[in-house]
C-alpha cells in the first residue's frame, strides 16, 4: 500500500515536470559510425550511410526530453567547426572505432581536446565503443585503456560511461540495447543535474552570442574597410578616365569652337556635304574619262579591221577584173586555134598558139603591176597577216582555170591527130 501510493507520486510528480529540451553533440573520428549511430537511433538503417559533409541533426523524443542531436563532420580539417556546438551542449556522445587500432592515439588526443575545452569540461561523456561485431576489436577495458579515459575524465571532471555497441545491428526499436542504454544514462544523468545545466548552458550562449556578434561586427567593418578601399581605387581610375576625357574635349576645342549657332553648325555640315559630293563626281567624271578611251581604242580597232577587210574586197575585185580580162584573150586566142584547124591551116595554128604563150606572158606582167599597189596598200597596213594567204591563192587559182580551158583543147587536138 505504501509502495503503491509512493509510485503514483512519481506518476504525479514526472507528469508535472516540464518537457526538456535538450542538445548533444555526436563527435569522434571519422569513419567511427557517428551517421550509423544517429541512424539507427532516428529508426532509419544504419547501413547505407554516406560521409557527413558538415553535419547533420536529428529530432527525438525521449521520455520528458526533446532530443536534438547534431552529428558532426569527423574528418581533421572539419573537427574546427565543433567548438560552434559545445556551448548548446547539454552531454557529448563520443564514438570510436573500437577496431581501428592505428587511429587510437588520434582519438585519444581528439577526445582530449575535447575534454578540456572550457564549454565542454564538467559535462556528461558517453563513449560508444563501436563496430564490436568486427574481429579483432577491442573490448571495453582496451578502450579504457588506449585513450586513458579514467585520466581523462578525472581530469575534466566529466561524468562517463562507456558502451560496446555495434551501429549495424539494428535501428528502431531493435537498436543495440547497449546504444540505448547509454543514451538513457546520458539523458537520465542530464535530467539529475539539469537546473544546473541549463543555467550553465544559457550563460555559456549568451558569451557565445555576444562573442559570435562581436566577430560578425568586425567582420563586417572588415568588409566595409575593404570595400571602401576598393570604391575609392574605383573613384582615383574612373577620375582618371575622366582627366582623359577632358584632354580628348580640350583637343576638340583647339580645332573648333564648340559654342557655335546651330545654323553655322548646319552651313558647315551641308558645305562638308557639298564637298563630299564634289569629290565623288570628280572620281565619276574620271571613271567616264577611261571608259571613253577604252571605247576609242576599241572602235580604232574596228575601223581598222574594216579598212583592213575593204582592202580585201578591192583586191579580190582588181584580181577578178585582171582574171576576167585575160579569159577573154584567151577566148580570142582558142577561137583562132578553132578557126585555123578547122580550115587545116597549121601555120596559123602555130601563131595563135604562140600568140596565146606571149599573150599569157604579158598578162602576168600586167598582173603583177596591178596587184603591186593592192600589196603596198597592204605593207601601210597596220595587220597585214589577212593579206598574205590571198597571194598564193591569188596567183593559184588562174593555173586551175588554164589546164580545165586547156585539156579539152588537147583532148580535140589528139582526137584530131
Ligand atoms: P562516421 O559518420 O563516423 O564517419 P559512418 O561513420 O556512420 O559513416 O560509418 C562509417 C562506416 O562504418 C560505414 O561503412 C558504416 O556502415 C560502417 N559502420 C558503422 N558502424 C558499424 C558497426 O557497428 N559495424 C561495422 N562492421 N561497420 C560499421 P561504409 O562501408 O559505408 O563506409
Ligand atoms: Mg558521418
Amino acid at each position: 500500500m505504501y509502495s503503491l501510493m509512493a509510485n503514483c507520486c512519481n506518476w504525479v510528480k514526472r507528469w508535472r515536470e516540464p518537457v526538456r529540451k535538450v542538445t548533444l553533440i555526436m563527435v569522434g573520428l571519422d569513419n567511427a559510425g557517428k551517421t550509423a549511430t544517429v541512424k539507427g537511433i532516428q529508426g532509419e538503417s544504419p547501413e547505407d550511410v554516406a560521409p557527413t559533409v558538415g553535419f547533420s541533426k536529428i529530432d527525438l523524443k525521449q521520455g520528458r526530453f526533446e532530443v536534438t542531436i547534431f552529428d558532426l563532420g569527423g574528418g581533421k580539417r572539419i573537427r574546427g567547426i565543433w567548438k560552434n556546438y559545445y556551448a548548446e551542449s547539454y552531454g557529448v556522445i563520443f564514438v570510436v572505432d573500437s577496431s581501428d587500432l592505428d587511429r587510437m592515439e588520434e582519438t585519444k588526443e581528439t577526445m582530449s581536446e575535447l575534454l578540456k575545452h572550457p564549454k565542454i569540461s564538467g559535462k556528461p561523456v558517453l563513449v560508444l565503443a563501436n563496430k564490436q561485431d568486427k574481429e579483432g576489436a577491442l573490448a571495453e577495458a582496451d578502450v579504457i585503456e588506449c585513450l586513458s579515459l579514467e585520466k581523462l575524465v578525472n581530469e575534466h571532471k566529466c561524468l562517463c560511461q562507456i558502451e560496446p555497441c555495434s551501429a549495424i545491428m539494428g535501428c528502431g526499436k531493435k537498436i543495440d540495447k547497449s546504444i540505448k542504454k547509454g543514451l538513457l544514462w546520458l539523458l537520465h544523468i542530464i535530467a539529475k543535474d539539469f537546473d544546473a545545466l541549463h543555467e550553465r548552458i544559457q550563460k555559456d550562449t549568451t558569451e557565445q552570442k555576444a562573442s559570435e556578434e562581436q566577430e560578425k561586427q568586425e567582420r563586417a567593418e572588415r568588409v566595409k574597410k575593404i570595400r571602401g578601399e576598393r570604391e575609392r581605387k574605383e573613384r582615383e581610375e574612373a577620375e582618371c578616365e575622366g582627366r582623359m576625357l577632358s584632354d580628348e574635349i580640350d583637343s576638340e576645342i583647339v580645332t573648333g569652337n564648340p559654342f557655335q549657332p546651330i545654323s553655322t553648325v548646319i552651313a558647315e555640315n551641308e558645305k562638308k556635304v557639298e564637298k563630299e559630293k564634289k569629290r565623288q563626281r570628280e572620281e565619276n567624271e574620271k571613271d567616264a574619262i577611261a571608259l571613253n578611251l577604252k571605247t576609242d581604242q576599241e572602235q580604232t580597232e574596228t575601223q581598222s579591221t574594216i579598212s583592213q577587210q575593204s582592202n580585201d574586197c578591192r583586191l579580190l575585185e582588181s584580181y577578178k577584173a585582171a582574171l576576167t580580162q585575160r579569159l577573154e584573150h584567151e577566148d580570142e586566142n582558142d577561137q583562132q586555134i578553132f578557126e585555123s584547124l578547122d580550115s587545116g591551116d597549121n601555120a596559123a595554128l602555130n601563131t595563135g598558139l604562140e600568140n596565146n604563150k606571149k599573150k599569157s606572158k604579158k598578162l602576168k606582167l600586167k598582173r603583177s603591176h596591178r596587184v603591186e599597189p593592192v600589196n603596198t596598200e597592204d605593207q601601210v597596213s597596220p595587220n597585214p597577216t589577212p593579206v598574205a594567204p590571198l597571194a598564193p591563192v591569188g596567183w593559184e587559182t588562174p593555173k586551175i582555170n588554164r589546164i580545165r580551158k586547156l585539156e579539152p583543147l588537147g583532148e580535140t587536138h589528139r582526137n584530131g591527130v
